[in-house]
This record gives C-alpha cells, sequence and structure tokens, in this order.
C-alpha cells in the first residue's frame, strides 16, 4: 500500500519490498531498525496493541527477511503471532497502523488476507514449530524443494506449551528435515516465564560470551580466503566437543538430543549474529535450534526491569461509531469480581487452590499470587496441564478453581473430557472474556464454550448476569460434587446501585426479572440487562410487555420456567453472547423438541456461523446482528408477526 512520505521515518518510508532489506548492509539495518522501533512506540501507544512482542523482535525480523525469501520461497510461522509488528512495517502495510485492531482495520494477528508474507492467522501460542514443520515435511525429498526453509519463531513462554514439544519430539525425529526453530527467549511469558524448563534456559543465556568469543573467531575464518561461511557448521560442531570445559546447559543439550542441531545462544539484538547463525542454516539439511537471546519492549522504558506492564498498551483511541453500547455497564469488571471473590475463598477454606495458564494479569489475579503464592498457581503456558492438574488436585480433597479464558481452554479440551468431566471431579472453571472481545478479533473471541463443554456429561453452566451474581455462582460452585464452567465477559459489568437484587439460588434456577405476556426473552448472563434494555424500548414504542428470564444456567436449564413462559407466551426469544451451534438457545430449542413444546415460537438471538473479526466489542456485536438497534427492529418484526400489539397494561418486575 502506498504510504504517505514522513520525515521522521525516512528509511521506513523508502522501504519497497521486504526484500529490499537484502540489498542493506548491516549499519543500514541498525538504523532502519531504530525506526521501525521508534515507529512501533508512537503508533501502539496511540492505538493500543502489543507493544513488548514486538520490540523485542525488531533485530530478529530484519535479519530473517536478510537471509530467507519468505514470500516465494521460504516460510515464516509466528507463534503466537503478537510479535508480528515489524514483520507487517516491512511488508507494505506500515501505512494502515492507525487503523491498528479497529474495526476493518490492520488486525494485530498474523492474516494471509492482509499479506502472502503472512503463513497462517494465528492467535493463540504453541504451534508454529508443526505448522512450519508441515510446509517442510511437504517439500521434504521433493528435488525442487532443496533448500527451502520453513522457519518457525517461538517465544520461551510458547515453548512451554505441549503441542511444542509434541512438534520438536516428532521434527527432530527427521534427520534431514529442513526446519528452523527460533527460539526468542527473552524470560519473559506476559509475566516472567514459569517453570524448570525456564530455569534451563536462564542457565543458557548467561553462556552467551562463550558465542561472542565463537563470532569472533567466525569472523577471522570467513576473512580466510575459499573457505568461507561453509566453515561455521564445522566450527559450531567443535565447539560443541569442548564439552569437558563448557556447561553443559550451554550447549542446548536438551534441544540436541531431541535431534536439533542448536546454535547459540546469540545475542537477538546483534544482527550480525544473527544473519550469520541464518546464513549457517542454508547448507544444513536437517533441524535447526537456533537459540535467540531478547529483551521485550526493547527501546521503550528500558530502565524498568519488569517488561509486564507493556506486554499490551491499551492505547487513546477509541474509535467506532454506529453501533449502540449495551446498557448498564461502567461498574466493577467480571475480572475483578472474580479475582475478589477468589481471594476470599483462598482465604476462608485451606482446600481453595486458583490455577492459571500464563495469565495471572488478565484473569487480575496477581495480588493474590502475591498473598498466597502457593495457593494460586501459575503453571505457564500450558493449558493442557493445568486442567488436568486441577482434575487431580480435586480427586485428591482439594477445590480448584481453574481461571483460564474462555478460547485457551479450548486447548485443553481432551483433559477437560477425561480428566475432569469422565471422573466428575469437582473442578470450578471460571472462563474470562466469554463472547467476543473486542480488538483481539477471531482468534481470541470466546464464543464457542457453551458448545463444547454442553456436550459432555456431568457439567453445571452458568454465566452471570453482573459481578454480584457472579460471587453467587462462584459460592454455588465450590459446594457442587461435579464439574462447573462460569462464563463471563470481558469489560466491566452493570453498577453495584444498577444491579438487579440478589437472591439466594440453587443448581438450575433462573429467575424471571421482568413480567409481561406480549413475549419473553430468555438472556443467558450479561444479556439480561440488554433484554432489559429492548423490554423497555419496546414498551416505550408499541405498548408491548416482555417477560424477560435470567436464565443463569445453560446446564441444567430451569425447565419449569421455561416450559411455563412457552406455553403462555406468543413468542420466546433467547439471546446470548456465544455462537448458535449448541449454545443456549441451542440447549432451550432440544429441550422444546424434546417436550413436544412449540418450538415454532421460538427465535434464538446469537451470533452466526462465521468468524468475526476484531474491532469494538460493540461493532462485533453490530455486524453479528445483536446490537441493540438490530435486536429491537429483529423482535419488533417477528411480534408484529405474530400478534396484533395489545393495549399497555401494567406488569410487576418492570
Ligand atoms: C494457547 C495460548 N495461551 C495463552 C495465550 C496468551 N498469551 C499471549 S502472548 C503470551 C505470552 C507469550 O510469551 P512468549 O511466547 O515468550 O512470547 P513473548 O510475548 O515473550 O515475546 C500469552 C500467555 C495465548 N496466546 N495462547
Amino acid at each position: 500500500m502506498h504510504t504517505e512520505p514522513d520525515s521522521r521515518y525516512p528509511l521506513v518510508d523508502a522501504l519497497g519490498a521486504a526484500e529490499d532489506v537484502k540489498d542493506m548492509d548491516n549499519d543500514g539495518l541498525r538504523a532502519l531498525a531504530a525506526e521501525i522501533r521508534a515507529f512501533i512506540i508512537e503508533s501502539v501507544t496511540a492505538t493500543g496493541g502489543h507493544l513488548g512482542a514486538g520490540l523485542g523482535v525488531v533485530e530478529l525480523t530484519l535479519a530473517l527477511f536478510a537471509e530467507y525469501q519468505f514470500n516465494q520461497h521460504d516460510k515464516l510461522v509466528w507463534d503466537v503471532g503478537h510479535q508480528c509488528y515489524p514483520h507487517k512495517i516491512l511488508t507494505g502495510r506500515r501505512g494502515q497502523f492507525p487503523t491498528l485492531r479497529q474495526w476493518r482495520g490492520l488486525s494485530g494477528f498474523p492474516d494471509p488476507q492482509e499479506s502472502p508474507y503472512d503463513t497462517v492467522k494465528t492467535g493463540h501460542g504453541g504451534t508454529s514449530i508443526s505448522t512450519a514443520m508441515g510446509f517442510a515435511l511437504a517439500w521434504r525429498g521433493r528435488s525442487e524443494d532443496a533448500g527451502r526453509k520453513a522457519v518457525a519463531v517461538i517465544g520461551d513462554g510458547s515453548l512451554q506449551e505441549g503441542n511444542a514439544f509434541e512438534a520438536l519430539n516428532h521434527g527432530g525425529a527427521y534427520k534431514d528435515l529442513e526446519l528452523v526453530v527460533v527460539l526468542n527467549d527473552n524470560n519473559m511469558s506476559i509475566s516472567p516465564s514459569v517453570g524448570a524448563l525456564s530455569a534451563y534456559l536462564s542457565r543458557a543465556r548467561s553462556s552467551t560470551w562463550l558465542n561472542a568469543r565463537l563470532r569472533t573467531i567466525q569472523g577471522a575464518i570467513r576473512r580466510i580466503p575459499r573457505i568461507g561461511d561453509e566453515v561455521e557448521d564445522v566450527l559450531q560442531r567443535w565447539y560443541h566437543s569442548l564439552q569437558g570445559i563448557i556447561p553443559q546447559h550451554a550447549l542446548g543439550i536438551i534441544f540436541e538430543e531431541l535431534g536439533f542441531f542448536y546454535y547459540g545462544p546469540i545475542d537477538g539484538h546483534d544482527i550480525d549474529a544473527l544473519r550469520h547463525a541464518f546464513r549457517a542454516t542454508h547448507w544444513m539439511r536437517r533441524p535447526v535450534l537456533i537459540h535467540v537471546v531478547t529483551r521485550k519492549g526493547r527501546g521503550y522504558q528500558d530502565d524498568i526491569p519488569d517488561t509486564t506492564c507493556y506486554h499490551a498498551a491499551s492505547g487513546k483511541l477509541v474509535a467506532g461509531a454506529g453501533a449502540a453500547e449495551y446498557p448498564e455497564q461502567g461498574g466493577p469488571s467480571f475480572t475483578a469480581a472474580f479475582a475478589d471473590r477468589a481471594m476470599a475463598m483462598v482465604e476462608r477454606d485451606p482446600r481453595t487452590l486458583v490455577i492459571t495458564a500464563a495469565m495471572l494479569e488478565g484473569t487480575g489475579l496477581v495480588k493474590l499470587h502475591q498473598r498466597f503464592p502457593e495457593r494460586c498457581i501459575d503453571v505457564g503456558m500450558a493449558e493442557q496441564h493445568g486442567v488436568a492438574l486441577a482434575a487431580g488436585l480435586a480427586l485428591a480433597g482439594f477445590r480448584p478453581i481453574c481461571a483460564i479464558y474462555s478460547t485457551f481452554l479450548q486447548r485443553a479440551y481432551d483433559q477437560i473430557f477425561q480428566e475432569v468431566a469422565l471422573q466428575r471431579a469437582p473442578v470450578m472453571f471460571c472462563l474470562d472474556r466469554g463472547g467476543v472481545v473486542g480488538s483481539d478479533g477471531a482468534t481470541h473471541n470466546g464464543v464457542f464454550d457453551i458448545a463444547y463443554l454442553r456436550c459432555l456429561p456431568n457439567f453445571v453452566l452458568m454465566s452471570p448476569r453482573d459481578t454480584g451474581e457472579l460471587a453467587q455462582m462462584m459460592e454455588l460452585a465450590a459446594t457442587a460434587d461435579c464439574p462447573t464452567a462460569i462464563r463471563f465477559p470481558r469489560g466491566s459489568g452493570a453498577k453495584p446501585d444498577a444491579q438487579l437484587a440478589h437472591v439466594p439460588f440453587a443448581i438450575g434456577e433462573a429467575e424471571r426479572v421482568a413480567d409481561g405476556d406480549d413475549g419473553c426473552i430468555l438472556a443467558y448472563g450479561p444479556m439480561v440487562y440488554a433484554a432489559l434494555e429492548l423490554r423497555r424500548r419496546l414498551r416505550t414504542a408499541s405498548g408491548r410487555a416482555l417477560s424477560v428470564v435470567n436464565a443463569r444456567f445453560a446446564k441444567p436449564l430451569d425447565e419449569r420456567l421455561i416450559a411455563a413462559e412457552l406455553a403462555r407466551q406468543p413468542m420466546v426469544f433467547t439471546l446470548e453472547d456465544h455462537v448458535l451451534a449448541g449454545g443456549f438457545g441451542a440447549a432451550v430449542l432440544e429441550f422444546a423438541r424434546a417436550n413436544r413444546l412449540d418450538a415454532n415460537r421460538l427465535e434464538l438471538l446469537a451470533l452466526p456461523d462465521r468468524f468475526i473479526d476484531h474491532g469494538q466489542r460493540s461493532e462485533q456485536l453490530g455486524a453479528a446482528g445483536l446490537d441493540l438497534d438490530q435486536l429491537f427492529e429483529r423482535v419488533s418484526a417477528r411480534l408484529a408477526a405474530v400478534q396484533p400489539v395489545k393495549p399497555v397494561r401494567l406488569v410487576t418486575g418492570s
């Protein structure tokens, strides 16, 4: 795309094709790196987005593009994809950065629809080695593809995912696979990396000085005529043979044992070193792992030792016109309400333990972790292990709470099935970011959890209308003798003084929060407040009075109440922030059909069968036909079709 010249970023503006960097010398690349960094800081602090990860890989990205041919020949797969901003700048998208993560704007993650340089659309971590290996395996043994490299760049956090280890195990067994794994080790996930692997990498990092010496020798040898680069491989082997005097951890022995040629650790901000390493892979016809050490967020507030604070920037921009915001927000966030209640439960009951998978910040658990480090366990980016661990703890008599985003819990599905549901282990899942999530977009929308959990026997599924009810549901789940899952959305709920009264309830009990007999809305979770607002608008516009039910449970349903509404209402709507297939409305429909109730009077209002891109939540709901204006039109039209307008009647609960 054409970009307006901007004198502050002359080198960035002068970039044409990504391949242009091949013509630049290393001093030129260093100057370009400084500009890219300044550009990202200015741009991302304005729009919001992932700041630290991209800043950490500026030199790495330039060196990769300088040494490989990613468009036609080689393939590049970024793990998670949140570090792809320098990649996007290099590949012609610099001009779109003012629209980053906004509706119809530039995605914050790789997306092949944006550019052929983006190999896959990602946002979840731990999969890059497998995907890259897929390309390498497809090319393997084909003479026309010899020399093509499939490159995966994976962070030390994402390397903790079981999937990454499965890929190393499999990939290392092929001696002739042209797979290059670049381990981008910054000792950080979102917060500092945890676990034994992290400790191992820390020890390996301490040996970067050895490699600096090695490079000095390499430089000298490269200057010898007719020997050149080819000896680097030999030299690296020689270096490895120094096992007697070099500590084992400095040699990447884990990766070597898994069948990868280990190269590193090298300084990931040193363009010369990076280019040497990547160039060396060109004549290696085998799996290689290059260990690079970077600083997350480099160039931005370098004096702050803990880079957690700028993993993501929230941005100053609040864009977006059109879609009406939902009412009754502005109260405490669901995340904060969850964390407060979890703290109270941990304080009160020694059997309560909270487990999170590298998401202490996102799930609001930082304080709890500081106060009770033994009772708030961060397992690292390892959702599968976290869930199976919770199951084991539950079977051993503890009351574990698994705090994992709806979207990331997908990674642990089989553990949910076998270790939790099949054993009827009383694990409480607290699924933050249930529903569309805004600027992270399709990879992060938590819109499938009702479907993937509802089909499993033994589970109780619930969703609170507000933060007060979230606390009630957590208390209920803490005494259940089966697995439970509580989904709640990103962002704030209704303000405490605007919340409906909270009365005690049992599993499977819904509540009617407004009465009327011109129709009924069965709403799930915070959609209850949207339903009440719809009711108000309809009342004003046409005098119709709807009943509104806070369903509370998607499993088990409050069958008595739902059957009563289906029997007495001309039309019953279900409303949820989840896909139609398998969701709450689908549960109501199944119930109606199974009990020979009139399903023709049911209309399901839910997300459509397509992925919803990044934007504000209100824009995403608007695109799905679920913003208040469209809901009003849809419900009005349906009601008008089933019965004439009745005179206004006074109803209770309005
Ligand atoms: C399966 C999965 N779990 C959790 C996340 C949330 N998440 C996004 S980035 C990140 C940290 C990644 O750390 P690392 O791979 O080391 O990359 P860095 O950000 O340090 O560059 C986490 C936990 C995710 N994207 N995918």
